[in-house]
């Protein structure tokens, strides 16, 4: 039997996403039997060929891309009811990513040359097995899973957007860390002939980088992205692997990653080596904290810049992640 996979982008409702619509879609899907499919097929542990874990038997399907995978079922301990989530258009056409342009609404205008196939991703430094996984290869090692979470910008504005991933602490675990790692660095790739925001600002100390303290990392909200609304993760998000920090201002959560190195000492990070008095190593999303150029005391969620709302201490998860900084001033 050849199992039909309806694309959640043909349905008509993607054109306006408010939370309920966007919910009321996945019970659609779920109720065609997909969301029981994508539980089976992920529920299957261990680190087998995806080949032999996705196979249904017969003439079912194999899964070997990403898009067999998705959309992946949601983990409902993770959600933000006390705001909508952001329009699909929203989210995708307003971006930070300097690699392309500083012109927020242009980067999806400009991500057409960038390659996103093959991509292999390098985990090495205070590892036992260091390793480089082609983007296939971790994909058939991980358990895809939905998670709504906030998302707030240094600037301000915020969102509310549906990532598709899995934990930074299962990729971090395959490596199997040395007792003696205390941080994690992540690095983008840089490509200037698919990139062209890396000629226009050729100061800024490419590729971007950034760390995390290792249980910073090892926290179970830090979260490697590969979708976005049930699709695969779009060039100007950061495809084909970016992660998700929400507790953090957004410039800590890496697009485009490459390179992830587990080290002793604390390591320099993008925006705190162009300007450490604006942008610290922590970045925690902090009410109390101003920016020296602005407060931090309210956001917006795009695209609506004139509601201003309050900002929650670490973006509304103080619950999962203050204990990480128990007695220190972060
Ligand atoms: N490599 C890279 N990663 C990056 C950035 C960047 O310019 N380059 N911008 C950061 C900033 S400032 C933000 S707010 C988020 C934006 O993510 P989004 O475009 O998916 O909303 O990406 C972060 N990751
Ligand atoms: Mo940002």
């Amino acid at each position: 039997m050849r199992i039909h996979i309806p694309k959640p982008w043909a349905l008509p409702e993607r054109e306006v996403t408010p939370q309920s619509i966007y919910r009321s879609r996945r019970e659609v899907l779920r109720s065609l039997g997909l969301g029981a499919l994508s539980a089976a097929s992920v529920g299957v542990g261990g680190c087998g060929l995806s080949v032999e874990r996705f196979d249904l038997g017969g003439e079912g399907r194999v899964v070997t891309s990403l898009a067999d995978m998705l959309p992946a079922p949601a983990n409902d301990a993770f959600d933000v009811p006390e705001r909508p989530l952001t329009a699909y258009e929203a989210a995708t056409r307003y971006n930070n990513y300097y690699e392309f342009t500083t012109r927020k609404d242009s980067v999806w205008q400009l991500v057409g040359g960038f390659e996103v196939e093959p991509w292999t991703v390098e985990i090495g430094g205070l590892v036992h097995s260091p390793m480089t996984l082609s983007f296939e290869d971790l994909l058939s090692r991980v358990d895809l899973e939905e998670r709504i979470y906030r998302f707030r910008c240094v600037e301000r504005w915020a969102m509310t957007v549906p990532w598709t991933g899995f934990p930074l602490s299962a990729l971090i675990a395959m490596a199997d860390p040395m007792s003696s790692a205390r941080y994690v660095a992540m690095e983008t790739v840089a490509r200037p002939s698919q990139q062209p925001g890396l000629e226009d600002l050729p100061h800024f100390p490419w590729p971007y980088f950034e760390a995390l303290r290792l249980d910073e990392a090892l926290n179970d909200l830090a979260f490697m992205v590969v979708g976005i609304y049930g699709e695969p993760l779009p060039v100007q998000n950061g495809a084909p692997l970016r992660l998700a920090v929400p507790w953090k201002y957004g410039y800590k959560s890496t697009k485009a990653i490459v390179r992830i190195t587990l080290v002793e000492e604390q390591p320099p990070t993008f925006w705190n080596t162009r300007n450490a008095r604006e942008y610290g190593f922590f970045s925690n999303v902090n009410p109390e904290q101003p920016h020296p150029r602005w407060s931090q005391a309210e956001e917006w969620l795009i695209p609506d810049a004139d509601e201003r709302r309050p900002t929650l201490l670490y973006n509304g998860y103080a619950d999962l992640v203050a204990d990480l900084y128990a007695g220190e001033e972060h």
